[in-house]
């Protein structure tokens, strides 16, 4: 079958990655779109499943650290296009193994634009590289103020600073080489598939077995929540439409202090799981704050809104009730993604 456009998804087995691929095999069968991820703990064939059978869908294992096979990738595949997700993604993990998100997050991405370079030359202004970061290359808000695509970078994270890194990498092959490049920049997500590492998921995972549910500090971070679906939405949006070396914020407008977020999510599970109200609030644990914890992000995605139209879609509290509802019809997937490795992990963050 000819295809319009071969399109390589990076860490399309993780959370966001397969709502993006899914969104592209589903709205496109022109495009062929292939899945390479490495599958560590967090990525999962699982999050694809209703999906795999598709003609325009490809799956390769693989590690964006490893140059030879992504050279070898671009070699058998000819790629039209790159939508780079795959990261390490949680800042957790990030303080106590600062390295292996060096590893992936920059030498992974300087390997994949590498790549790009050799096996696009000539033709850069026909082929794109696009790169999904994050709001936390920004840094920590006070109070007030929203960060805009002209904030100054200041990441504090192991984390954030790789992907600051990864970020100015992208910048400068389009700067120096001129390869078609486009960042955005997103808040947190939430919805089906986010593996319970992360905040919400973790709550929801602890309310439903009556475990603790720990708040770092004292809750008083804010976060700017966006369904994980408006931002796959975003990026079909900008990989069409947007400019090369063009950068976009996608966010929510959704401003929640983790203690209020939990303090809702606890009310929903109430009435999910039929207990009295209150009762999954009693499970609230403060717990040792998380080093150099960013007091606040808030996203204005105003350029995105205004150049290209996208809005996001769906409001908190609906989407949290069906983040929920997808947890609590999900459970085998739950079950399979909290065994083994993540008790261990578990215990180490937690205990
Ligand atoms: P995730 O941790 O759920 O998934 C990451 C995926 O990358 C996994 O499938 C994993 O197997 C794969 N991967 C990791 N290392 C790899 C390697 N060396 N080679 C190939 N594949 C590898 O992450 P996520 O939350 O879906 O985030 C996806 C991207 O979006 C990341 O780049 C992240 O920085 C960015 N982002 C995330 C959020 C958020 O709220 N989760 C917000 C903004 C931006
Ligand atoms: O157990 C917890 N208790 C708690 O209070 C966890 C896991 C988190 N928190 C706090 C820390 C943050 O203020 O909740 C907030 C959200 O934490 P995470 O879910 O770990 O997300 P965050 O650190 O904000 O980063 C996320 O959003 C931006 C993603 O993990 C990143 O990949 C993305 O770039």
């Amino acid at each position: 079958m000819d295809f319009k456009k071969t399109i390589v998804i990076t860490g399309g087995a993780g959370f966001i990655g397969s709502h993006v691929v899914r969104r592209f095999v589903l709205n496109y069968p022109e495009y062929r779109i292939i899945n390479l991820d490495k599958l560590t703990y967090a990525g999962n064939l699982a999050n694809l499943k209703d999906i795999d059978q598709r003609a325009n869908y490809t799956f390769v294992k693989g590690d964006i650290v490893d140059s030879g096979f992504i050279d070898q990738l671009f070699a058998d595949f000819r790629p039209d296009a790159v939508i780079h997700l795959a990261a390490e993604s949680h800042v957790d993990r990030s303080i106590t193994n600062p390295t292996e998100f060096v590893m992936t997050n920059v030498v992974g991405t300087v390997n994949l634009l590498n790549a790009a370079r050799k096996q696009w030359k000539g033709a850069y202004d026909t082929h794109r590289f696009y790169h999904v970061s994050t709001d936390e290359v920004y840094g920590a808000l006070g109070e007030s103020g929203m960060f805009t695509e002209a904030t100054a970078y200041d990441p504090h994270s192991p984390y954030s600073a790789s992907k600051a890194s990864s970020d100015h990498f992208v910048r400068a092959y389009h700067d120096t080489y001129g390869l078609d490049t486009v960042i955005s920049n997103c808040s947190n997500n939430y919805g089906s598939f986010h593996f319970p590492e992360k905040l919400i998921p973790l709550a929801i995972n602890n309310i439903k077995n009556n475990k603790p549910v720990p708040v770092y500090g004292k809750g008083e971070n804010v976060r700017d929540w966006l369904w994980v679906e408006d931002h796959a939405r975003a990026i079909d949006v900008i990989f069409h439409k947007a400019a090369a070396g063009t950068t976009y914020n996608i966010g929510g407008h959704n401003e929640w202090k983790n203690i209020d977020l939990i303090q809702l999510l606890c009310r929903i599970m109430d009435g999910k799981l039929n207990r009295a109200e209150g009762e999954s609030a009693k499970l609230i644990t403060f717990v040792t704050d998380r080093a150099g914890h960013d007091l606040r992000y808030a996203i204005d995605s105003a350029k995105l809104q205004q150049e290209l139209g996208w809005v996001p879609s769906l409001q908190f509290e609906e989407g949290l009730e069906k983040t929920v509802a997808w947890y609590l019809d999900n459970e085998e997937w739950l079950e399979n993604v909290t065994s083994g490795d993540y008790q261990n992990y578990y215990k180490q963050q937690y205990t």
